[in-house]
């Protein structure tokens, strides 16, 4: 794996439309993240076998999204004491509630950093809030968008 700053790992290849948000940030941003299809439940031993390759990359952030019995975030983040945000998929029956609950219900000692229902956009904005706290370029980029937004909503 090349040199990565943030993984996006997602749960199917159906979650990929609301990833994109999340994509589009670091892009944005400049910074330099892969994504994968890895399922906690389908692929449980690639899903280990990705964040070790991503620690070894040099990975700082961990985004998890899936849908339903959501239990990608939690896994990855029994693998690892990097950051790991989740992301809520609505997919299935109950449209993301159970993404949601499954996802930021973790157990005391094992924090999962969860953004809401297709959040994607946020979690890819709080992983680069992280990575800023070393990074003065990001942080002024920050600084800068945050000043954008307020001046289209004044705008409006
Ligand atoms: C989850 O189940 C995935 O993250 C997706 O949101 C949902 C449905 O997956 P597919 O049946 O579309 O592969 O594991």
């Amino acid at each position: 794996m090349d040199a990565i700053k943030v993984l996006i790992l997602m749960g199917s290849a159906s979650d990929k439309p609301v990833m994109a948000k999340a994509e589009a940030v670091l892009e944005e941003f400049g910074v330099a993240y892969k994504t994968l299809v890895r399922s906690a439940h389908r692929t449980p031993e690639a899903t280990v076998q990705a964040v070790r390759d991503a620690e070894a990359a040099g990975c700082q952030v961990f985004i998890c999204a899936a849908g339903m019995a959501a239990h990608l975030a939690g896994v990855v983040c029994s693998k690892t004491v990097r950051p790991v945000i989740g992301v809520p998929i609505a997919s299935g029956p109950l449209n993301g509630e159970d993404a949601l609950l499954s996802t930021v219900m973790m157990p005391p000692g094992l924090p999962v950093a969860t953004v809401g229902i297709n959040g994607a956009k946020n979690a890819g904005l709080l992983a680069v809030q992280m990575l800023a706290q070393h990074d003065d370029t990001l942080t002024e980029k920050l600084l800068a968008d945050r000043k954008a937004q307020a001046e289209a909503i004044l705008a409006e």
